[in-house]
């Protein structure tokens, strides 16, 4: 059963609070969840989640940042996979990386989505695809990269909000027990206040 804690050590629970005056904790926490801002590339745990592209072979951003500390054989790998759709998610092993399996999710492009209402159900698509993976193969970790955020311009606080009530309503189905830790990586500050920010409407604080 999940527990709907949000034990707030330093941050204001205020949805209106300025960002700006919000003190920066490296994690905020309840049982199960964490908000770092972090080079994902460097997270032990055991499974971290990319921002793919259809073909899977890599590119730039944190894509390229994970191909890059994977080393090559990611890459034949992700070659035999076929590509991936928008809106879901493949795995793979982690090779270099210090962690068991990357899950490789893509993310829809936010222009192109947006206009037929199909962005907010692709990306969240992506968290529960992702989440999914990690459960059906025992990993008991996931850090999630802040999918779509950066080359696909999905605005941070629209995704932090579609990824935080995916994720709810996966651990609400009770669909997570299994996962000890579900984390938030993000890179930039943008997207770290947007989670600052969104968390407490989905795990309010008591
Ligand atoms: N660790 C954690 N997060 C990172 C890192 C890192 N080392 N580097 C960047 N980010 P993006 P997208 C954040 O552009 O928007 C690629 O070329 C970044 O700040 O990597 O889904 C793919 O191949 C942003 O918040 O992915 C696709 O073609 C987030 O990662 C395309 O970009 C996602 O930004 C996917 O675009």
């Amino acid at each position: 059963t999940i527990t709907l804690l949000y034990k707030l050590k330093h941050l204001v629970a205020d949805e209106d609070a300025d960002p700006a005056t919000l003190p920066t904790p490296s994690s905020i926490f309840n049982d199960k969840i964490s908000v770092i801002r972090h080079d994902i590339t460097l997270l032990e745990v055991d499974s971290i989640v990319n921002a793919a592209n259809e073909s899977l072979l890599g590119g730039g951003g944190v894509d390229g940042a994970i191909h890059r500390a994977a080393g090559p054989d990611l890459f034949d790998e992700c070659e035999e996979l076929g590509g991936c759709a928008t809106g879901f998610a493949k795995i793979t092993n982690g090779y270099e990386l210090p962690v068991k399996k990357v899950i490789h999710a893509v993310g829809p492009v936010y222009w192109f989505t947006k206009k037929d209402g199909m962005a907010g159900q692709l990306l969240s698509g992506c968290y529960r695809r992702s989440l999914e993976l990690a459960v059906e193969n025992g990993l008991q970790s996931i850090a999630f990269s802040a999918l779509s955020t950066g080359a696909y311009g999905y605005p941070s606080d629209e995704a932090a909000q579609c990824a935080l009530e995916t994720v709810r309503k996966f651990m609400e189905e009770g669909q997570a027990d299994s996962l000890e830790r579900i984390i938030f990586c993000n890179f930039m500050e943008k997207d770290q206040l947007a989670y600052y920010q969104n968390i407490p409407k989905y795990f309010p604080p008591v």
